[in-house]
Order: structure tokens, then C-alpha cells, then sequence
């Protein structure tokens, strides 16, 4: 394939049969080819030098009844993470107003739940409402949703939904035994059905290996849309959890990870998550040049410090990146 000679409207590049096989020898080839495939797609169909920066807020934090092996917040773990009821409507616009002065263009909400139930569930679609009317893209992620959950967040002006697979379905019951890996893929079809934008990925470095890592991707790019955003978050080892000592990964395999699923889903924004406060500026910007197009931005994730804001606003200064509007 003559990589050099695509153009943005060859729709060929958007697949969703890719085999175990394909995804894998993408792993397997030098770096130097597999960044020059992901570079010259990524020209395709974005400006390189535009990031997409989204803020957090975690507006219900610890409690959750799920196990994910990685969680500060799952409460059957010893993380001794306080729990801290749902947080009222205008101290979350507060927060909002103030990413947007930071230079926020979406602003993600992160509750620990298992699903959203009663009038917290009513109390999100207050939140989006508000958020919305201050200009920004809404994100949100609260667990498991059902079909008429992810419609009624649809028409109070939610933009995006944030539900990872994490990992391949072989690997998941290693890391999350409290649901199945069929409960997330249907949580992905009803917040598609109801018209939102899917925002899906996965987590590196949880003692997965590499067929897990591409089996993960392979089974994002297959799903009948792309996720309109994929972030690819390296594990932040939270003290308490089971994944706590897991081996460093080798910090390339970062870049593999962002440059295959750029491949893979070339018109998706590929958002490199959390541990970025871990890397160092030439590993991000490795990152960048494989394909990742978006960051959180703000001090906090959900619980634990994102990359301080005057160094991704150096960085990208650095880089010659602008914030993408
Ligand atoms: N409770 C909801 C759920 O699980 O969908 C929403 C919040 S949950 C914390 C959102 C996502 O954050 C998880 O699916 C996981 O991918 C990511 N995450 C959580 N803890 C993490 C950690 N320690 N390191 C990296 N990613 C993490
Ligand atoms: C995603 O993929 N990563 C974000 C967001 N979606 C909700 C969360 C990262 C959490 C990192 C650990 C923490 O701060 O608790
Ligand atoms: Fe709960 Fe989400 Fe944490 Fe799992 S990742 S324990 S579901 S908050």
C-alpha cells in the first residue's frame, strides 16, 4: 500500500473487518514504518497540529460497587479513597466555567457508579443542561446506561459518552469480575442509538500483553461505527489496588498502542489519557507524532494529578500545537 498517495476522502482507510492477524503484524513492524503509516493517515484526515483538550471533574468520587483492579474508587478495595456524595449542579458549572477560561473545549464528568439510578440520574441531565448553556462540549461517564437513559441524555444536550472496554474480552475477567464484558458493548449500543458521540478505549499496563492490547483495538475498529474518541490510558498505579506493583511497560509500547489505533480508526480523535503526568515530554510527543490528537487538560483525572497545565501549555508551545476550537 502507497501510504503517500491517500487522500482524506479515500474511505477505504475506514474498516471494520480488521482480523487478529492485520492488527498484530501492525504491532510487529518497526517503529519507524508503523509512525510513518499512522503520521501520513493522521495528515489524511486531521490537522497535526491541532489537539482536542478536554477537562475532568469527578462529580461523585469512591463508593462504587464495581472491582476494576485498577480503581481508587471501588469500594470493595482498600484504596482508603474518601467517598464524597454527588456534587450539587452549580459547584460543577463553577468548575466548568472555570475550564473554559482555562481553555477547555469539552468538559468530561465522571461519576463512580455501576449505572446511574433515581434522581441522581435526574440530577445528570440538570448538570448537561447547564454545562451546555456555558458553550461546552459535554462529556459524560456514569457507568452502565439503558436505552432510555442514554436518549434522555441525548435530549438534554449531551455530546459524548465515556464507557471503555479497558481491555480485550479474554483478558477482562483478570481486572473486573462484577460485570461482563457484553455489559459495556451493550452500554456502547444504546448510547449509539441514541444519536451520541462514543467515546471508547482502553487502559495499558495492566499485565496485559501485546495480543490483548491489539485484540482491544481490533474490537473497536470492528464495532459498526468507530468511537469518535478513543483514549488510551496508561495505568496510574493507585496504592491499595491490586494492580498497584504491576511491571512498568516498556514507554514505546504507548506509542505503538496510539499509533495502531490511528490506523485503525483514521477519523477518530485518539486522546492520550491518563498517566501523561508519568511521561516525559519527548514520550508525549512521540505520542503525538503516532496519532493522539487529544489530552485531558487540568490538574486533576477523576482522582489522582493530570500533567500540570503551564507544562502542556509549554509543551505544546514547544511542539507548535494549537488547541483545537
Ligand atoms: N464508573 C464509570 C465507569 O467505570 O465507566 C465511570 C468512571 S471510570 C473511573 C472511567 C474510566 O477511567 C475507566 O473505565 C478506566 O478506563 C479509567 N481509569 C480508572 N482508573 C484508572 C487508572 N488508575 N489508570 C488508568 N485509567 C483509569
Ligand atoms: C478515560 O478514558 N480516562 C479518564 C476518563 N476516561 C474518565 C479517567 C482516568 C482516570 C485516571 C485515574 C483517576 O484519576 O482516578
Ligand atoms: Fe466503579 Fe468505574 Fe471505578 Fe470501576 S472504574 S470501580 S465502575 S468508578
Amino acid at each position: 500500500m502507497n501510504i503517500s498517495t491517500h487522500n482524506s476522502d479515500t474511505r477505504s482507510d475506514i474498516r471494520h473487518d480488521w482480523t487478529l492477524e492485520e492488527v498484530q503484524a501492525l504491532f510487529d513492524k518497526p517503529l519507524s514504518d508503523l509512525m510513518f503509516q499512522a503520521q501520513s493517515l493522521h495528515r489524511c484526515y486531521f490537522d497535526p497540529n491541532q489537539v482536542q483538550l478536554s477537562a475532568l471533574l469527578n462529580i461523585k468520587t469512591g463508593g462504587c460497587p464495581e472491582d476494576c483492579a485498577y480503581c481508587s474508587q471501588s469500594a470493595r478495595l482498600e484504596t482508603r479513597m474518601q467517598h464524597e456524595p454527588l456534587m450539587q449542579r452549580d459547584t460543577v458549572l463553577e468548575a466548568a466555567r472555570q475550564a473554559k477560561a482555562q481553555g477547555a473545549g469539552r468538559f468530561c464528568m465522571g461519576a463512580a457508579w455501576r449505572r446511574p439510578k433515581g434522581k441522581d440520574f435526574d440530577t445528570m441531565l440538570d448538570i448537561v443542561e447547564a454545562v451546555k448553556a456555558e458553550g461546552l462540549e459535554t462529556c459524560m461517564t456514569l457507568g452502565m446506561l439503558d436505552t432510555e437513559q442514554a436518549q434522555r441524555l441525548k435530549q438534554a444536550g449531551l455530546d459524548y459518552y465515556n464507557h471503555n472496554l479497558d481491555t480485550s474480552e479474554s483478558y477482562y475477567p483478570q481486572v473486573i469480575s462484577t460485570r461482563q464484558y457484553q455489559d459495556r458493548l451493550d452500554t456502547l449500543q444504546h448510547v449509539r442509538d441514541a444519536g451520541l458521540k462514543v467515546c471508547c478505549g482502553g487502559i495499558i499496563g495492566m499485565g496485559e500483553d501485546q495480543m490483548d492490547r491489539a485484540e482491544l483495538l481490533r474490537t473497536l475498529a470492528n464495532l459498526s461505527e468507530h468511537p469518535e474518541s478513543v483514549p488510551i490510558n496508561q495505568l496510574v498505579k493507585v496504592e491499595g489496588t491490586p494492580l498497584a506493583a504491576v511491571d512498568d511497560i516498556d514507554p514505546l509500547d504507548m506509542v505503538r498502542c496510539v499509533a495502531v489505533a490511528r490506523i485503525l480508526m483514521p477519523h477518530s480523535h485518539v486522546r492520550l489519557s491518563a498517566g501523561r503526568a508519568q511521561m516525559s515530554d519527548a514520550l508525549q510527543t512521540l505520542c503525538f507524532l503516532a496519532g493522539a490528537n487529544s489530552i485531558f487538560y487540568g490538574e486533576k483525572l477523576l482522582t489522582t494529578d493530570n500533567a500540570d497545565v503551564q507544562r502542556d501549555q509549554r509543551l505544546l508551545q514547544r511542539l507548535g500545537m494549537n488547541a483545537a476550537i
